[in-house]
């Protein structure tokens, strides 16, 4: 394909459009990614993740300036749930406020979800394994920590930052889905806020009561993201953390990121079987039966599985 060789040779055009058919799963984007599989594996996925509004985007801006000094290709992907309730800023104004978004040595590229969050979490692997062969360093994967869909996304990454401001009712975001089991660095960001000293230490607390159940807590790193402040020592320490993987653990991470996207490809294709296998029509008569409770829908639909064993 020729599209998968101009990605490969770093064509910065080929991957924009590559990623186009992927995200619009056009009939060729599955030979595209298995043409390009072979060269996957090769780059750091870092994740990010927090709450809306946390400053992950500007956190990440920040990041990009470092790691394009040091000489690094950089990707970056922001995934975003565009759901009218978290909140946040449509996504062409989220993109326009990083200041790396005109940097030639910086490739961003922002995702939603068009409602269909496991469909996401798909795109997204499939996004970054097209980063990975058209030769990305480093790729930083910006998700909103707002349920387990989103948060399931960081497990694609070698590193996981988990991104926490000083307001109150943080601590319950930790816990929530699974967040402190997967982060390896929290960032308390807006460390410019009078409460962050205090968050800081109830953070601590909570991390020590795991850490006396036999788990190294993670550090706890304050940045300002706003300022730049901090975001150097984050970004040393996000370095060191890599470092100080040894290679056993990389080959695991490297292992989760492989299962999690299988996982992900089968579930995907699964479900759009059993939904080419059950035309609208049929749905409804089905649902008609629910209705008039002649059949619960549990037993229907282990009947409706029976039924396409075979897709
Ligand atoms: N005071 C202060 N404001 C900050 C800091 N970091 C980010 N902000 C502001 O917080 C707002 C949200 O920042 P973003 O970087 O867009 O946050 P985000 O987590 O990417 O937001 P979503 O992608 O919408 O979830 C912006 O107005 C930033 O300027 C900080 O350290 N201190
Ligand atoms: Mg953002």
């Amino acid at each position: 394909m020729k599209i998968a060789q101009e990605l490969l040779r770093g064509d910065t055009r080929a991957l924009a459009r590559a990623i186009t058919l992927v995200e619009n799963r056009h009939p060729t984007s599955q030979d595209l990614l298995r043409a390009v599989f072979p060269h996957t594996g090769r780059s750091v996925v870092v994740g990010i993740t927090g709450a809306p509004g946390s400053g992950k985007s500007t956190l990440v801006d920040g990041l990009a300036g470092l790691i394009t000094q040091s000489g690094k290709n950089l990707g970056i992907v922001a995934v975003d749930p565009s759901s009218p309730f978290t909140g946040g800023a449509v996504l062409g104004d989220r993109i326009r406020m990083m200041r790396h978004s005109a940097d030639p040595s910086v490739f961003i590229r922002s995702m939603a979800t068009r409602g269909y969050l496991g469909g996401l979490a798909r795109a997204t692997g499939d996004v970054v394994a097209l980063l990975e062969a058209a030769g990305k360093d480093l790729v930083l994967v910006e998700t909103v920590g707002v349920g387990q869909d989103e948060v399931e996304v960081v497990r694609l990454a070698e590193l996981v930052l988990v991104i926490l401001t000083p307001d109150a009712g943080d601590d319950v975001q930790i816990f929530k889905a699974g967040i402190m089991e997967i982060a390896d660095i929290f960032v308390l960001n807006k460390a410019d806020s009078p409460d962050s000293g205090t968050m800081e230490r109830r953070l601590n607390a909570l991390l020590d009561s795991g850490g006396q159940r036999g788990v190294i807590p993670p550090l706890v790193m304050k940045t300002v993201a706003t300022s730049g402040e901090g975001i150097e020592a984050l970004w040393e320490e996000m370095q060191r953390s890599l470092r100080s993987q040894s290679p056993e653990e990389r080959e695991q991470r490297q292992r989760r990121r492989i299962s999690w996207r299988f996982k992900m490809i089968l579930r995907e294709k699964i479900a759009e079987r059993l939904t080419d296998a059950l035309p609208a029509a049929e749905f409804e008569t089905l649902v008609d039966r629910i209705c008039r409770r002649e059949v619960d829908p549990y037993t229907l639909a282990d009947r409706v599985l029976r039924e396409n064993r075979e897709v």
